[in-house]
């Protein structure tokens, strides 16, 4: 063992001593005997208060597989190489002729030049479709790696060469591939998505607890599975990496295997020039309790490692920082030794056993299929623990000039010559010309490397990436489900929340969908009521539950058991957002429709997770999103963070998600009922955002006749009384939150002699949509009667002033306004929310029913049937203040002022 002992003082004969004899207990008592010493002297010094911080959480800077338990490599790694040369070739091709057309779509070459070799040995060996007996791999690649998986699937014969010509061109005729994996994109190929960096982490745990939970819930046979998931190095910066990966420790997710592919760069320049971020990640994920890979030095090095007999060689790699490394990427053969040697003769005779030209070509682990195989094997062992493997690559391998250099991200062009020496030194059998327009090269059918590719497959299950979705439909239940939210609540007061942990009690009792829901939630359970359902159903805990909870003689104890139900992630919104992702997608993943109910505050949900929301559409997820306590002015008291008035505005970006901001309990159950018949029934791909709040009033039966109207988003609730005056006449859109106001502005109006009808606008969102939907199919069929919006034609008899209210902001009920067919005035909450009760709030943000009167009047008076004198007296009796400060732009300062 000599490692360290080139940094050893040679006066040093204590420390000479210690080491001579833990030497001889490696000898004659080996690894264990020699780690239980090791932990007794530490425990010795932390009981004297001496902590040695760094004892173990970082390995030296070399494989943490010895070349003595590398494993035979089971392929043939000659035949590997042509293929995985082919593969780099044709993945630089699509970017160069994109490039050469001038379309100016782009693409990136330098990733998947790092990460082919490490994508090619766990395709060749690793990579197990589903299939009878086993649960199937889900793998996550790095985004930019996707022309190489293009390329891989042109020799399999499932992309043809015009596909490939089409890259970033998805509307070209015959078809062309996305960018980056997108399952919306290309469904039967791609199954998750990853372009957004950060995200694929924390999804893929998530995915791999979900796996377990199934398991554990008897909804998904014991049959394995391994979640894979590639990263940058880069990457690895992005909060929700390193904020997740306690997770996977904590549920020993033994089946979750990432994979850091460390370039030692981002997209600009050095990822950790001075420093080591293989060392930076290792501490953090063995602190995380991980177990940990490293594969640093490809084969080359073991002969040079097996004379360093004083470790001298590795004392050096430990002093090199990435920033060095990277310039050795640059630099040429006589330079890297100049430069690594540093005048130490005894590193000068190690290094002689290499020529200069050996030296500049010698190979980071992440390029030598044995290490990378040795790794990747040892990872599938793992038991009890997730495995991250740490492996060293050179960004742009193999791009001559560029690797390694900081421009080589966002290179996407080569001159010809360069080209034609990459097609050389790949060994890609094109002419010059052919090669200097970076044509396509695909082997016959029955070459020795397509054959062997699709053996390797077929073994493996079959093509990979493939998404196959078979899952059961299931039925939805009958409306009657939620028969007591659809009869109303007669004389009690509750709120939508407390309709929906009702509803979800119902579901979960209900014999054939009962064991298909997931309730989700971070730490706000009690916020929403549903501490009832801990008992009932559990909150899932992979170790049960070990201890006696605090409240166990309660009617609601915290019980965790196994086959827990509730998914109570903690305060972890991200987390959150990947349980749910990973619930509403396990129709595709697993066979298994799960049906995920994620309530979470509204404010920490779109504005917290939207990045993830919008993955959640892109991996076609289905599923329901609650945002509890929802409305500006609905949530006193919290104030400004937590009031939110703006997430139905966000929740209309995301194109497959159906939004609603219901306000009676029945409306409620009529949307979760059609969005789990649509869902899960008739297997669409949209899921749903619901806003859920917490005003308690008497919930109204449901209207006859309502139902087609709640779903479509609007529906007249309770008609106006007549008064002498025809003229008088308004019409109030009231929705969540905010209806209550709205029907106390229907008396107040009834008093001040006006008729209002109230209208229950159950999504602003929904009816917008379908309007530009109608308008658009007018504009391309023009001559053909055209078709009125929903909306449009609702609307089409009412005369009088229409009036919105809502607790968010204007700009929602303003998507309808061109089909409105009158003065329409839109009432919502612009502004930051504030500390103060309902009834203030409501008039700062001029949405109580005194100021939903007042718009009616003043519009009414527009209109010339309200005359200024009644106007100023309707002023004073509704406590009006006309010169109060806008709550869009101001705030209590401003107010107080
Ligand atoms: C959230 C997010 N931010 C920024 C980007 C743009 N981006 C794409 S790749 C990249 C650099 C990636 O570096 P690394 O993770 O080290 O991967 P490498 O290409 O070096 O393998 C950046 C900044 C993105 N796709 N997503
Ligand atoms: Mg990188």
């Amino acid at each position: 063992m000599a490692v360290r002992r080139a940094d050893m003082d040679p006066g040093d004969d204590e420390l000479r001593e210690w080491i001579d004899s833990i030497e001889s207990v490696l000898d004659t008592g080996g690894p264990e005997r020699a780690k239980a010493l090791f932990r007794a002297v530490r425990d010795y010094l932390t009981d004297a208060h001496v902590i040695v911080e760094d004892a173990v959480l970082n390995t030296p800077y070399r494989n943490t597989i010895p070349l003595e338990q590398q494993p035979a490599y089971p392929g043939n790694i000659e035949i590997e190489q042509r293929i995985e040369n082919i593969n780099r070739w044709n993945a630089m091709a699509m970017v160069l002729r994109g490039y050469d057309s001038g379309t100016g779509v782009g693409g990136h070459i330098g990733t998947y030049a790092s990460g082919a070799t490490m994508l090619e040995v766990g395709l060749q060996h690793f990579f197990r479709n589903k299939g009878p007996d086993y649960g199937g791999d889900l793998v996550s690649i790095q985004a930019h790696c996707a022309p190489g998986i293009y390329a891989r699937a042109l020799l399999e014969g499932r992309l043809s060469i015009g596909q490939l010509e089409n890259f970033r061109r998805e509307l070209a005729p015959g078809g062309g591939l996305s960018s980056y994996p997108h399952p919306r994109n290309m469904p039967d190929f791609w199954a998750s998505p990853c372009a957004s960096m950060g995200l694929s982490t924390p999804s893929c745990i998530y995915q791999a607890r979900f796996a377990k939970y199934l398991e554990n819930r008897g909804l998904k046979p014991k049959n394995g599975g391994k979640v894979w998931n590639f990263i940058g190095d880069g990457e690895a910066d992005e909060p929700e990496v390193l904020g997740t990966i306690n997770i996977a420790a904590r549920e020993r997710l033994d089946n979750l295997i990432m994979v850091v592919n460390c370039n030692l760069q981002r997209l600009d320049g050095p990822v950790r020039g001075n420093g080591k971020i293989i060392q930076e990640l290792e501490r953090s994920f063995r602190g995380a309790n991980w177990n940990v890979i490293k594969v640093i030095w490809s084969g080359e090095w073991d002969a040079l490692f097996a004379i360093d007999h004083e470790g001298v060689l590795q004392a050096r790699m430990e002093r090199a920082v990435d920033g060095d490394y990277q310039m050795y990427s640059v630099s040429s053969g006589p330079e890297v030794r100049a430069h690594w040697v540093e005048d130490d003769p005894r590193l000068a005779d190690i290094m002689r056993v290499r020529s200069d030209e050996e030296i500049r070509c010698i190979k980071r682990g992440g390029h030598d299929q044995r290490k990378i195989y040795a790794a990747f094997n040892r990872a599938l062992q793992s038991e009890g623990r997730p495995t991250v493997i740490l492996i060293k690559t050179i960004k742009g391998y193999g791009m001559q000039g560029y690797e390694g250099s900081n421009v080589v991200h966002q290179k996407k062009d080569l001159a010809i010559e360069e080209r034609q020496e990459t097609a050389r030194r790949l060994g890609i059998p094109l002419g010059e010309e052919a090669a200097a327009r970076a044509d396509f090269y695909c082997p016959p059918a029955d070459s020795e490397e397509i054959l062997y590719l699709k053996a390797r497959r077929a073994a493996l299950g079959g093509a990979w990436p493939q998404r196959q979705v078979s899952c059961p439909a299931l039925t939805a239940p009958p409306l009657t489900l939620f028969q007591e939210q659809l009869n109303g609540s007669g004389e009690r007061t509750l709120s939508t929340t407390m309709a929906f942990v009702r509803m979800l009690s119902k579901l979960l009792d209900h014999p054939e969908l009962g064991r298909h829901i997931v309730p989700i939630v971070p730490d706000e359970a009690r916020t929403f009521g549903m501490e009832a359902l801990f008992r009932k159903a559990g909150i899932y805990s992979s170790e049960g539950q070990k201890y006696r909870p605090v409240d166990s003689t309660t009617l609601m104890p915290y019980r965790e058991a196994t086959d827990g139900q509730i998914l109570q992630e903690g305060i972890c919104e991200a987390g959150a957002m990947a349980s749910f992702l990973a619930a509403g997608t396990a129709y595709a993943i697993h066979g298994v429709p799960t049906i995920p109910f994620y309530i979470f505050y509204s404010i920490f949900g779109f504005q917290r997770v939207g990045d993830m929301i919008w993955s959640c559409g892109d991996m076609l997820c289905r599923g329901f999103l609650l945002g509890g306590t929802s409305g500006r002015t609905t949530l006193n008291g919290e104030g400004l963070q937590h009031q939110d008035g703006h997430s139905q505005v966000i929740a209309s970006t995301v194109p497959n998600l159906l939004s609603y901001d219901p306000a009676f309990a029945g409306e409620l159950a009529v949307i979760v009922r059609d969005g789990i018949r649509r869902m899960y029934e008739q297997q669409e791909n949209v899921f749903y955002y619901i806003t859920i709040h917490n005003e308690n009033c008497t919930m109204p039966p449901m209207v006859e006749g309502s139902a087609e109207g709640i779903v479509r988003g609007m529906y007249r609730f309770r008609a106006g009384k007549a008064v002498a005056d025809g003229q008088r006449k308004a019409h109030l859109f009231g929705s969540g939150a905010i209806m209550t106001e709205v029907l106390r502005a229907q008396e107040l109006l009834a008093t001040l002699g006006v008729s209002a009808d109230v209208w229950s606008v159950t999504s602003y969102n929904e009816l917008c949509r379908e309007g530009l939907r109608v308008e658009r199919q007018n504009h391309f069929a023009p001559g053909s009667p055209p078709a009125r919006p929903y909306v449009a034609e609702l609307l089409a008899a009412e005369q009088g002033v229409f009036v919105a209210a809502s607790d968010y902001m204007k700009s929602l009920p303003l998507g309808i306004a061109r089909w409105v067919p009158g003065p329409y005035v839109v009432l919502g909450t612009d502004g930051y929310g504030l500390s103060e009760s309902r009834a203030d709030l409501r008039n700062w943000f001029e949405v109580s029913a005194e100021y939903i009167s007042w718009a009616a009047l003043a519009a009414l008076h527009e209109a010339g049937a309200v005359s200024a004198g009644e106007l100023d007296a309707a002023a004073g009796k509704l406590h009006i203040d006309r010169h109060k400060p806008d709550p869009a732009t101001a705030g209590p300062a401003t107010a107080r002022s």
